[in-house]
């Protein structure tokens, strides 16, 4: 098959922050001399004390330690906000687009210092203290950014829970980090729904210890409970304390914030980053991949809930000074032009998204793109999963006009910034792939025995160095950091993705090879789903699966073996997609349900889901050995009732 390159635009060559000479010297230099490489960056902050110190990192087996910059002082909010005062205090820092069309703000970087002090004020006056942990569950408004912003600006350790996300979902996350403050609203709105927020907080407050207090932020004008001693609404605390609040000096190794994401086994881990590494991480990256200019409009369309919304729309555009559009609605609402419709109105030049959106949108056809104009637009995004080069394609024809470039961005919640990227100045875009390393990423590919794989190859994608923005560790639990992520590979970052690198040396990420399943770019533990499922009094044993879905990319596939006596039927069917609904969140519904009277087990007991992920994916004749299972006839029974049939 031969392959698609897009060449660099000339004019993007020329005017590009990194062309093709800049970014072979920059990244040697990079991997060469890394600590005079990022003394040099990390001038891209204002530091209170400067480091002395810049890299101190191991990926020792039983000794892993990440420590970037670890003498230095500085605060984040100030970097995010003070330092543009006196350039840019006219300029819009945030840009909201409300749900309903009719509904948007621009806030300054002025208006933004003082909301954000005026916020700490409030965190302070609830007795909030440096290292305390704050738990942020709010919609796409804001006060979501500010108190971020607030929590920084006096040392407190955020942990945004995404608003999607059941009471007991947040009930866990309240109580891993102990989280002494709440901030919700009484209501979310997302395509014309509301989302009961307050309410789900009061039914998660409920399973905690019980001395956390609540600050609510009215939204909605809705009529919620509020519990005396407890919670505080956001505007009548804000009105008594004033808008001056100086910047608590920080270390750069402080933490700035906990971060929940899904892995193979047991509950979701809280990632925890810190303050410089972190901050100039998704500075730089900002600016460089995504090629920043001071005019730019930049709408990354993520929610705050998730890395990506963290990272680039809250503290690599501010970091950067720029204008970051923030979006509280959904795709297809009020009508599937939304996006382009925000694009026009707001003249946004850099946007990006994420393939599910993409291809959901692609669904419905040319027409509802072309009725916008989109002319502001210069550059697209992807980021969150493998894009198919079907949807990349017509992203770049359709949506981009054939004028814009296409930068698919690989990273982690746990890396904290863009690792794996075209440069738009510098990189021939080949349609899904990530393309190449940031400057000081060392990425390595290794066959299942650990051996790290030369020239054009496929296996699984490590890390072999550290980098600032690398999270420092579990928290709480420093053991189950290294043994997830560097017991598989010694002296290795392991990311949990399968890669294959082309003779070229482009980088294709593959997808997850471990038990993670990606859904609207959303992380899923498949234990996560089975711990629910048989939480259920009618279900014995559960196996969960991921499986090709056209637009989530992954859907989730539930394998369900119920208790003795208990009759399947659609309607119990629908019983349990629902009661994972509760249970985690509407993003872990179950696509599809199998009753299955016994899983295909190894005779050690072992469920063996190569099998299962097979037969979810309608391609059984490829099972493969199946005489080590323990009863093989369970396999014949198990494709006869197959739920996903092509
Ligand atoms: C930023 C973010 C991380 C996982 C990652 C990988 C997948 C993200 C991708 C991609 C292929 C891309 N992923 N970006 N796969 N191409 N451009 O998404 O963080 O939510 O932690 O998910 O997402 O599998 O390991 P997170």
């Amino acid at each position: 098959m031969h392959e698609i390159v897009h060449a660099v635009p000339q004019d993007w060559a020329a005017s590009a922050h990194v062309d093709i000479d800049d970014y072979h010297s920059l990244y040697r230099r990079s991997v060469e001399d890394p600590a005079g490489f990022w003394a040099e960056q990390a001038q891209r902050l204002d530091w209170i004390k400067p480091f002395t110190v810049v890299k101190n990192t191991s990926f020792a087996p039983g000794a892993v330690s990440i420590r970037w910059f670890e003498d230095g002082t500085l605060n984040v909010a100030a970097n995010c906000l003070d330092r543009h005062l006196e350039t840019r205090g006219d300029k819009v820092a945030i840009l909201w687009e409300g749900d309903d069309p009719s509904e948007s703000r621009a806030i300054t970087y002025r208006e933004l210092h003082a909301e954000v002090c005026r916020f700490a004020n409030v965190l302070k006056k609830l007795g909030v203290e440096k290292g305390d942990r704050v738990t942020i569950y709010l919609p796409m408004i804001p006060e979501a950014a500010m108190a971020m912003l607030a929590c920084a600006r006096i040392g407190a350790i955020h942990s945004v829970v995404f608003g999607g996300f059941s009471p007991d979902s947040l009930a866990g996350r309240i109580g891993d980090c102990h989280s002494t403050l709440v901030i919700t609203a009484d209501e979310g709105l997302r395509g014309g729904k509301k989302v009961p927020l307050k309410h789900n907080t009061d039914l998660a407050l409920a399973k905690t210890i019980g001395d956390e207090k609540v600050l609510v932020i009215r939204r909605t004008g809705a009529e919620v409970a509020m519990h005396a001693g407890r919670d505080y609404w956001y505007h009548e605390v804000s009105a008594e304390v004033s808008a001056d609040c100086p910047p608590a000096e920080m270390n750069a190794e402080d933490p700035l914030f906990i971060l929940y994401t899904s892995g193979s086994t047991g509950r979701p881990k809280g990632v925890l980053h810190t303050t410089a590494g972190y901050l100039l991480h998704a500075a730089m990256t900002h600016e460089i991949v995504f090629d920043l200019k001071e005019d730019d409009i930049f709408w990354c369309t993520a929610d705050v809930g998730w890395v990506t919304g963290h990272t680039y729309i809250v503290y690599g555009p501010l970091a950067n000074g720029a204008t970051s559009v923030m979006f509280e609605g959904v795709p297809n609402y009020p009508s599937n032009s939304r996006f382009w419709q925000v694009v026009d109105k707001h003249k946004v030049t850099i946007f990006h998204t994420a393939p599910t959106a993409i291809r959901a949108l692609m669904q419905s056809g040319d027409e509802p793109v072309k009725v916008a104009s989109r002319a502001s637009l210069r550059l697209l995004g992807s980021v969150g999963e493998p894009i198919n080069p079907e949807a990349w394609e017509w992203y770049y024809r359709v949506v981009g006009d054939g004028r814009c470039p296409i930068v698919d961005t690989w990273w982690q919640t746990e890396t904290g910034g863009v690792l794996i990227t075209p440069f738009p100045g510098a990189t021939p875009l080949k349609p899904g792939s990530a393309s190449w390393p940031f400057f000081g990423v060392q990425p390595g590919i290794v066959d299942s025995e650990g051996r790290l794989l030369e020239g054009a190859c496929e296996g699984n994608l490590v890390l072999l160095d550290s980098w600032p923005g690398q999270m420092r560790t579990v928290y709480g639990d420093h053991e189950r950091f290294e043994q997830t992520y560097f017991s598989a590979y010694k002296n290795m970052y392991f990311t949990g993705d399968g890669c294959r690198r082309d003779a070229d040396g482009y980088y294709w990420i593959t997808g997850r090879v471990d038990d993670v399943i990606n859904v609207s770019g959303h992380r899923m533990g498949t234990a996560e789903v089975e711990s629910a499922l048989v939480a259920h009094q009618n279900v014995s044993e559960a196996a969960v699966v991921g499986y090709p879905h056209d637009i989530k990319g992954q859907g989730i596939y539930a394998y369900v073996t119920l208790m003795a006596g208990v009759e399947p039927s659609d309607a119990l069917r629908k019983e349990l997609v629902g009661w994972v609904r509760k249970e985690i969140g509407p993003i872990a519904s179950p696509d599809l349900v199998q009753f299955a009277p016994g899983l295909p087990k190894t005779r050690s007991g072992k469920i063996m889901r190569r099998i299962l992920r097979k037969i979810a994916e309608d391609e059984f004749s490829a099972l493969g050995d199946i005489s080590t299972l323990a009863d093989p006839a369970v396999v014949e029974d198990l494709i006869a009732n197959r739920q996903n049939r092509r």
